[in-house]
């Protein structure tokens, strides 16, 4: 579905991650997901406004907060519901779960930091190929606290690979406050690298588009890895129940929801058949999901116990 520059197009897609995120809790609660879940509401502004940047060929390394990533990569909603509860037509065929999604060229992983040495290790492959892609990777800010990320920065510096690092700071790493966990700076981070590093405080999807671009631009062009910082605020908790936060402070920080705030710029009679209309694919598909067969261990390939 990338890339992307319609404004209609881009509250869809902002749409779909909220309303699928929501069912997504609900499923949970009603005991219908296997495994756990980390929604990214308030998030929206972000995968959207990056992942519409990218082109046909270029590479997102998601986490463990990754729904958003994929649906607006245009991964299938029918799909990720099903991964989420064990069906046989997840994206992985439900083996993966809500954190571990791979699709075209889309992959997450729930370890933290992990999927930094892989997408650096993928920006040199794309290096190598010379196809013109370029690899984004998508990184919280307790992340940071992870020290195989500066082994990857410093090689992906090193060997001017097309990496574009996107750290999403939604002050919290699970319930711990960033000014508990981060020493020094985050742009610091970056530039001790050498990695031009850009941040803004915004849930403006245009204003992320505008900052995203010209990371993308550079990093294809050649000029090495590229940092963008984006501070911005979950207003679901962590994971299900575990919130700690001020109510005060969630508060303060919806007046700032990426959604209405986007929806402003548009056609009221074209953002209610919007909402019409992904309320009804979302139907359709947490339906499908929830109807389909669930995974099966037989299908596991090689089989168990056979000579591959
Ligand atoms: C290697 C590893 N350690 C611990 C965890 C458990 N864990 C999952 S999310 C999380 C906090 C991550 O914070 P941040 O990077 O800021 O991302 P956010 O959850 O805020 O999106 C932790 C500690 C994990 N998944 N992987
Ligand atoms: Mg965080």
């Amino acid at each position: 579905m990338n890339p992307c520059d319609d404004p209609l197009e881009l509250y869809r897609r902002m749409l779909l991650i909220r309303l699928f995120e929501e069912r997504a809790l609900e499923s949970f609660s009603r005991g219908l997901v296997y495994g756990t879940t980390h929604t990214a509401i308030g998030q929206e502004a972000d995968a959207v406004g990056v992942v519409s940047c990218t082109r046909p060929g270029d590479v997102i390394v998601s986490n463990h907060r990754g729904h958003g990533h994929f649906l607006a990569y245009g991964g299938p909603a029918e799909a990720l519901a099903a991964e989420m509860m064990g069906r046989a037509t997840g994206v992985c065929r439900g083996r993966g779960g809500s954190q571990h999604l791979h699709w075209e060229d889309f992959y997450a992983s729930g370890i933290l930091g992990g999927t930094i040495p892989l997408a650096a290790g993928m920006a040199l492959a794309e290096r190598e190929r010379s196809a013109g892609a370029v690899v984004v990777a998508f990184l919280g800010d307790g992340t940071l606290g992870e020290g195989v990320v500066y082994e990857s920065l410093n090689l992906a510096s090193l060997w001017t690979l097309p990496l574009v690092l996107v750290v999403e700071n939604n002050r919290y790493a699970q319930t711990t406050p960033i000014a508990r966990h981060l020493a020094g700076s985050l742009t610091g981070r970056f530039a001790a690298f050498g990695i031009p590093v850009e941040e803004a405080e915004t849930t403006d999807v245009l204003e992320v588009r505008r900052l995203t671009q010209p990371r993308l631009d550079a990093a294809r062009a050649g000029e090495g890895p590229q940092a963008l910082i984006l501070h911005t605020y979950r207003f679901s908790a962590h994971s299900k129940g575990d919130d700690t936060r001020d109510p005060a402070e969630i508060e303060r920080y919806r007046m700032a929801d990426p959604l209405p705030l986007h929806a402003a710029r548009l056609a009221a009679s074209e953002v209610e058949r919007v909402q019409r209309e992904v309320q009804q694919d979302l139907e359709r598909a947490f339906a499908a999901a929830l109807a389909a067969a669930p995974a099966s261990p037989a299908s596991l390939t090689p089989a168990l116990g056979s000579t591959p």
